[in-house]
């Protein structure tokens, strides 16, 4: 007999990046322009650098490679986006407080969901970042609207029971036969498409009072994907080939500085969320045609993962700007220089004729700083906020509790793949001598 054929959790995430991709490409035609220009940066960088151009990764990854980014209103709907990027081998890693993570805050925390581990990685990178709006944060919300938009949220379903269904089976399986796997893709894009629903006109403008990012996802009764993000290896040659084209980009790219030395972290841009035309209801029930602006373009460069010694030297230094003198003074020029500091994480490869060759591991994560200067870059509004009222305590256990998942520590993880390096050459030169 033929066995049907089978999609591991991997293949589902590549699959459900592509499809998103698509759909996106079709909602929002600056995105495939965007597309355009990376693959044409890509090619040129791989043309004039060689193998150096896929030292963080393989063209093929680079080229497949994408994040999103979601919000959500409530643990109960965190936990069932849980389930479904559990399903392709994303698991949530690391915890982002955006409520002031720059003066200009917005009330949401975050955390992202991604593969973990090297080979799954290698495979295919997807990452979504999610956030969660914090309601009883009484420095944009009085109790009075916490009150009503947690009933709303409550009575909302982002998520219908077959999708959810799917995804357990997927992941108690390791899979999903084709059938399954087809519906699967199909509802879980369908789930991240903007609905054509008109919107409640005064709840809508009530909660963009407060806060365009609470307005956008508690002032509607469904979801949607808000930007998906290619990977270009040389960002700045991008920025410039887009603002040819007629896209004008947010003022700054994002993150470390261009300088001579080795790139770290991300560094980020994006083009401003374009007007959509979108129904209203208004209070006597009419409806309108009004437009939003929610959904964007962004585009991101990787760089080498910094060790917690790193990262604090990173933290200093972006507040002090980030330009070449700043980066000069603050990290070494060479990759030689990071190991030597404990600077960056590196793994060790022995290749066939026994050389050991020390390789820099790809930041996988975000920047909280950079995630708030993205969504800034997005909203029409100030938003109100009482800085003297209290916020609400949130940390990565408190998101771990509302997302029903360990969440994975991004240090962890790429501390773990560095020793996992060191074991398997140690084993290799010592069993393998020739
Ligand atoms: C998420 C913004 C953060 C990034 O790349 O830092 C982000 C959002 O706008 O919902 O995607
Ligand atoms: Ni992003």
């Amino acid at each position: 007999t033929q066995q049907e054929e089978f999609s591991a959790p991997w293949q589902l995430r590549a699959a459900f990046a592509r499809s998103l991709s698509d759909m996106y490409g079709q909602e929002v035609p600056a995105y495939t322009t965007l597309l355009e220009v990376s693959h044409e940066v890509n090619a040129d960088v791989v043309r004039a650098r060689g193998a150096d151009a896929e030292r963080l990764g393989s063209i093929d990854r680079v080229t497949a490679e994408r994040h999103g980014a979601i919000r959500v209103g409530t643990p109960t709907e965190i936990s069932q986006v849980a389930r479904i990027f559990g399903a392709m081998g994303m698991h949530p890693v690391g915890f982002y407080d955006l409520r002031d993570a720059s003066s200009s805050s917005v009330p949401v925390i975050s955390t992202a969901f991604r593969p973990i581990d090297r080979t799954e990685l290698a495979r295919n990178p997807f990452r979504v970042f999610t956030s969660m709006l914090v309601p009883g944060d009484r420095r944009f919300f009085s109790a009075d609207l916490q009150q009503r938009l947690e009933r709303f949220l409550g009575a909302r379903t982002l998520f219908g029971p077959e999708l959810l269904t799917l995804a357990d089976r997927a992941e108690a399986d390791g899979g999903l036969a084709a059938g399954d796997a087809a519906t699967f893709l199909r509802l879980a894009t369908e789930a991240f498409e903007l609905s054509r629903e008109p919107v409640d006109q005064a709840w809508y403008r009530e909660l963009e009072a407060v806060s365009a990012v609470a307005a956008d996802i508690g002032g509607v009764p469904s979801t949607h994907i808000n930007h998906l993000t290619p990977r270009v290896l040389d960002i700045d040659d991008l920025y410039a080939r887009m603002e040819a084209r007629g896209i004008t980009m947010i003022d700054a790219i994002q993150g470390p500085p261009l300088w001579e030395g080795p790139d770290v972290l991300l560094r980020q841009t994006s083009f401003r969320a374009l007007a959509e035309p979108r129904a209203f209801r208004t209070p006597s029930g009419e409806v309108v045609q009004d437009a939003l602006r929610v959904r964007f373009g962004e585009v991101e460069a990787r760089g080498i993962a910094l060790t917690p010694a790193g990262r604090a030297r990173y933290d200093d230094a972006i507040v002090r700007g980030a330009t070449p003198e700043v980066w000069r003074a603050t990290f070494p020029d060479t990759e030689a220089g990071l190991v030597a500091h404990g600077l960056g994480y590196f793994t060790y490869e022995v290749s066939d004729d026994g050389a050991m060759r020390r390789e820099p591991v790809v930041y996988e994560d975000f920047l909280p700083r950079s995630a708030a200067g993205i969504f800034q870059s997005n909203l029409t509004d100030e938003g109100s906020k009482d800085a003297d009222q209290a916020g609400e305590e949130r940390d990565a256990d408190w998101m771990s509790g509302a997302v029903g998942r360990e969440l994975h520590d991004p240090f962890d993880l790429y501390a773990a793949q560095v020793a996992a390096s060191r074991d398997a050459a140690a084993t290799r030169l010592v069993v393998d001598p020739e």
